[in-house]
């Protein structure tokens, strides 16, 4: 069964976004005076809660029990307050990217570029909001980049986030392919087992914050996609995959890696 799309996660995948997102976070926490600093491995720990409501939400029942009650401003319920904080939150993070200092990973761009010419299909599947792929895309790769993209599933796409397959399920529906036909790119074991669980066979990119995670059941692990002159490491592939002929990831590794898939 021939390559036909490739699915990309966003956050840890395309772009090393986490440290904007907990800059938001906290910025948005010292605005209402909460006393919280989610710190760099504490943030490395709520990062298992995937989506920004639901890790506020997780923290306050796992952190501050106490509080998880209430009373919240305005009369909110947690849920309630978490989904405002996470909403003032969001545009925090759109302005600290606009401002830049988000690059795309590196082989990002390169491979994009690749599957549009050779017309294998592009899609994305992550649990952030729409409006932060939206900028994302627009600022890093061309203002109208989300149109190479036939299918683009977020945190508004299915109710139940990563490592709920849900989201994979409907990115493969909107393309209209069998889950075999597709290829995965994720950074985190949360994220290989929604694209294993909606059966699509998937390649790691580990991030700054996922280096750590279980990858077990992943088709091949690589340090980055890598660019020409910026080789990539395999970090654990098929025997017959171990090296990369041109040291990046590039088209016909991944068809070769995917036709391993059908085999195993
Ligand atoms: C990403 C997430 C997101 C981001 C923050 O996971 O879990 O919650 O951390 O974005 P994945 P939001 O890469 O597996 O999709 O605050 O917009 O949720
Ligand atoms: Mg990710």
């Amino acid at each position: 069964m021939p390559l036909k799309a490739l699915i990309f996660d966003i956050d840890g995948t395309f772009a090393n976004t986490e440290e904007a997102h907990r800059e938001a976070f906290n910025r948005i926490f010292q605005k209402y005076h909460l006393g919280w600093d989610w710190t760099v491995p504490l943030y490395g720990k709520l990062l298992k809660v995937t989506g920004g409501k639901e890790r506020i939400e997780h923290f306050v029942n796992t952190h501050h029990p106490e509080k998880a009650a209430g009373p919240w401003p305005d009369g909110l319920n947690l849920g309630e307050w978490a989904a405002r904080l996470h909403r003032e939150k969001t545009e925090i993070y759109l302005r600290l990217m606009e401002q830049g200092g988000i690059e795309l990973r590196p082989g990002v761009r390169r491979l994009v570029d690749e599957a549009r010419r050779e017309g294998v299909a592009l899609a994305i599947s992550t649990t952030t909001s729409r409006v932060n792929v939206t900028g994302l895309l627009a600022k890093s790769m061309a203002a109208n980049a989300l149109d190479w993209f036939a299918a683009v599933g977020t945190g508004e796409s299915a109710p139940i986030k990563k490592p709920h397959p849900g989201v994979y399920q409907w990115v493969v529906a909107q393309l209209g392919l069998k889950p075999e036909e597709c290829l995965a790119l994720e950074d985190s074991s949360n994220g290989l087992r929604s694209a294993l669980g909606a059966g699509i066979p998937t390649l790691i990119t580990p991030s700054e914050y996922t280096a750590q995670d279980d990858f077990t059941g992943a088709l091949a692990q690589v340090s980055d996609l890598g660019e020409p002159g910026q080789p990539s490491k395999v970090l654990a592939a098929p025997a017959a995959l171990g090296t990369l002929p041109k040291g990046h990831v590039d088209l016909a590794w991944l068809r070769a890696l995917h036709t391993q898939a059908q085999g195993a």
